[in-house]
């Protein structure tokens, strides 16, 4: 049963076992996006995109079945990340990296909030929305090439006869990088402590990470106004937002 933390404040032992901590690591999910106006994967459907399922926009048969729609969603996420901007949380993890440099952060986001505050190294399980590839190819496609056909939705790729411009994202169905996903477990296996942060642990193989690190004897933390499917098997659960917990927990590292 995970120990519950008072909203406001950090447990005094939490912040020993950071201090203590020599691999933390960080599997981050889209509510650590929430407070930069980035609605989280669940939420991303207002207005004219509360009639689709992102599950379907989200996956090869959508674009299969609906191109133009799924780029035009794409569109509008992108719209929303370039107005939004990295909140305290992402800045927070960045201060945690420079305090510890073993820190491993592994996101599901496809935002590039985290680097955009000043990360490197940081592991993008599900790509990033901000790269576009061809369909079939898979290769890049650059932003000069989207500009001159910027009135195709989308766009055609300069790859392949019959490939499109897609987002350099993994969609449901689609397998993740293995090498990414590789140094993701690595991280898990070899952490002392995990912050899962965010994340309503429902997609896999990310949302399996944390038992690997607890199944390692790393203590995990949830940070998150909400329970979820990780919270029975978190060691601390703190009911609060990221951009309030994290800078609150990292500031007294
Ligand atoms: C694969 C990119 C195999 C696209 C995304 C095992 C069991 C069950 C199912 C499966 C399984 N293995 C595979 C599957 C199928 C599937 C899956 O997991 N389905 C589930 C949903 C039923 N997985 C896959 O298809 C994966 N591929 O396994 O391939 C394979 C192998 C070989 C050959 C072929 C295939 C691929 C999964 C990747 C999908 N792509 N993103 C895009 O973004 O458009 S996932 C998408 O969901 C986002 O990346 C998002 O980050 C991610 C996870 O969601 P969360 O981040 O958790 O966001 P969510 O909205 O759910 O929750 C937000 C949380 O934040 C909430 O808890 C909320 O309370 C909290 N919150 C809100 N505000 C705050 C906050 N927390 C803190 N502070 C706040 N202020």
């Amino acid at each position: 049963m995970a120990r519950l933390i008072e909203p406001d404040r950090p447990d005094p032992e939490l912040i020993d076992v950071l201090r203590g901590a020599k691999r933390p690591v960080a599997l981050c999910g889209a509510g650590l996006s929430a407070e930069s106006g980035i609605p989280t994967f669940r939420e991303a459907q207002t207005g004219f995109w509360s009639r689709f399922d992102p599950m379907t926009l989200a996956s090869p048969e959508g674009f299969e079945e609906a191109p133009a729609r799924v780029w035009d969603w794409y569109q509008w996420r992108r719209s929303l990340i370039l107005r939004g901007h990295p909140n305290a949380g992402h800045h927070a993890l960045r201060e945690l990296q420079q305090r510890r440099p073993s820190t491993c952060l592994i996101t599901q986001n496809v935002d590039g909030l985290q680097q955009r505050a000043g990360s490197d190294g940081v592991i993008e399980l599900h790509g990033n929305l901000s790269r576009t590839i061809c369909s079939r190819t898979r290769r890049r496609i650059d932003e000069d090439w989207l500009e001159q056909h910027e009135d195709r939705h989308p766009p055609p790729s300069p790859h392949h006869a019959e490939g499109l411009a897609r987002p350099d994202v993994v969609w449901f169905g689609e397998p993740l990088d293995e090498g990414l996903l590789g140094r993701a477990i690595e991280a898990a296996q070899t952490s002392d402590l995990m912050l899962i942060i965010g994340t309503s642990g429902l997609v896999h193989p990310a949302a399996s990470l944390p038992s690997v690190a607890r199944d390692h004897g790393a203590a995990l933390v949830e940070i998150n106004p909400d329970a979820t499917a990780l919270s029975e098997l978190s060691h601390w659960r703190w009911p609060q937002s990221s951009a309030i917990a994290l800078p609150s927990l990292i500031g007294r590292l």
